[in-house]
């Protein structure tokens, strides 16, 4: 399946941690957009969907949440929790984010401008898609 988890360089001392994250080197493509979920109330998924083109990486920067994803044939479930730690989804994968903690923030880096056009939101359109 088309993911990975990707560790960061944790600069740490007695003042805190650090982390830097740059383009084409710890984040393997042209960053072109950031966004980050934060405030989720309880019991709430999100996602429901997969990509044709755009490649993220996800990052819960505090707190922790669960991703579910589906390249049509298997289902593998992921903790976020820890911010030195990236999830790197490319290609068509169904993904579906839950189990948000309270002071989750998931931080998303994207390889394309946001386009409604690029999402797949129908299951069975997913599966056809990806030769299911
Ligand atoms: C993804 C998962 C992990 C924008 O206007 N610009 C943006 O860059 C994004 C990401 C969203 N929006 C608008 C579109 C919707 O009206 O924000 C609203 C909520 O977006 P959506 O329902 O798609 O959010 P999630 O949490 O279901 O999915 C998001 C990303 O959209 C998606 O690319 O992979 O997080």
């Amino acid at each position: 399946m088309s993911f990975k988890i990707v560790n960061f360089k944790c600069f740490g001392d007695d003042r805190g941690s650090l982390v830097a994250l740059e383009a084409n080197k710890s984040v393997p493509f042209n960053i072109k957009r950031v966004y980050y979920i934060f405030s989720t109330k309880d019991g709430v998924s999100r996602g429901f969907h997969a990509h044709r083109k755009l490649k993220q990486v996800a990052v819960c920067v505090k707190g922790s949440c669960r991703f579910v994803l589906d390249d049509g044939k298997q289902k593998t479930h992921v903790l976020l929790d820890d911010a030195t730690k990236g999830l790197l989804i490319e290609d068509l994968i169904w993904r579906e984010m839950y189990d948000f903690s309270h002071e989750c923030v998931l931080m998303v880096l994207g390889s394309e401008y946001y386009d409604e056009s690029d999402y797949v939101r129908d299951y069975e359109e997913f599966l056809e898609l990806s030769g299911c």
